[in-house]
């Protein structure tokens, strides 16, 4: 991911004007999924760290080792962080780069879902258990069997059921997969091309496999045409996240190279799913990655951007802004920082 051209920004002014401001700043925490656990309110961020490794277009410099978990009893109220909940080197199959996680509760039992590179640079997905919501986790020995790719979101249906969604182009390595096979020689698809889909499976009942094959999930337009993959605006990155609104389902995520954070409309959680907007405008930062919870009867956004760091785009701030469904159906768009 190249590096953002910063020199012009004033990082003073941006952030008095911010929305918001990072829920810790002892730490840089990014990517943060946010759950609703017993009352109170739990996020699983992705934990930056300083790093020589060049920047490059892979993400080389997101180079994190390790998982906090924060939580808060309420948007606005101290946030705890539980200090370190699972570190690569207690994950025997995880050589590096822990990025972003989520996590997900069953029958008395938290799971912290992680992606990590092998030893041999392929990024998989793996599980680690715990008996709190702040872990420590105990990582599974072995990756999830057919996972690939990063940025796993767990999604708990209204009957029990639990999906897990996930992918990311470029570094994320989803365009050297096909029929969900690994091949250095697949590449992003054509501009005029179908765009590459995020991928779902429904969760075993112990959470720790996939309980089917993985599919691969169609966004499409307002004509019902799917997105292009030439379609930067539009096309899914990366950052998957679904949520559930009076009985619809809205797949959100990362355009990527354009910044956003979009969503697509679907009547199930397998889609497809029409591309409605956007959710979030692009941050200080290349990257722009979410998660949509509902505290209390209030939506909220979980966000990061790299004003804290000064627009160091590997080191990155989680915050938290007000989300709106509006009575069509669409959400509200979120401008980071005020004019
Ligand atoms: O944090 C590392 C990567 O950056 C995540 O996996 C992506 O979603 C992007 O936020």
């Amino acid at each position: 991911m190249p590096e953002d051209p910063i020199d012009h920004i004033d990082f003073d002014d941006l952030n008095r004007r911010a929305i918001s401001q990072p829920l810790v700043k002892h730490i840089y925490t990014a990517d943060p999924s946010a759950h609703v656990f017993d009352g109170r309110i739990y996020i699983y961020p992705s934990h930056d760290i300083e790093t020589d490794i060049p920047f490059d277009d892979l993400g080389s410099h997101f180079a994190m080792e390790d998982y906090h978990v924060l939580s808060m009893d309420s948007p606005g109220a101290e946030v705890t962080d539980h200090g370190v909940a699972l570190h690569v080197k207690d994950v025997p199959w995880a050589k590096q780069q822990m990025w972003a996680p989520d996590a997900a509760f069953k029958e008395g039992t938290y799971y912290l879902y992680f992606p990590a590179k092998r030893a041999d640079g392929i990024f998989q997905i793996g599980v680690a258990s715990s008996n709190s919501p702040s872990g420590p986790f105990t990582a599974e020995p072995e990756a999830i069997k057919c996972s690939y790719s990063i940025d796993p979101a767990v999604f708990c249906d209204d009957d029990g059921k639990h999906y897990m969604y996930f992918g990311g182009i470029w570094g994320g390595q989803l365009q050297h997969y096909r029929d969900h096979k690994y091949s250095e020689e697949n590449l992003e698809p054509l501009p005029h091309e179908k765009a590459l889909g995020p991928r779902a499976a429904l969760l075993s009942d112990d959470m720790k496999e996939f309980a089917e094959p993985v599919r691969e999930l169609l966004i499409v337009d307002e004509n019902g045409e799917p997105l292009l993959a030439g379609d930067h605006d539009r096309r899914f990155f990366e950052a998957s996240w679904m949520h559930k609104y009076e009985g619809k389902y809205y797949f959100s995520y990362s355009t990527g190279d354009t910044h956003f954070i979009c969503y697509a409309v679907g009547d199930n959680p397998y889609g497809p799913f029409t591309y409605k907007g956007i959710v979030l405008h692009p941050v200080v930062g290349w990257t722009n990655h979410h998660s949509i919870a509902e505290f209390e009867g209030s939506w909220y956004l979980f966000y990061h951007d790299s004003s804290l760091s000064r627009g160091v785009t590997h080191l990155r701030s989680v915050k938290v802004a007000p989300l709106k469904h509006l009575s069509d159906g669409t959400i509200e768009e979120i401008i980071p920082y005020s004019a």
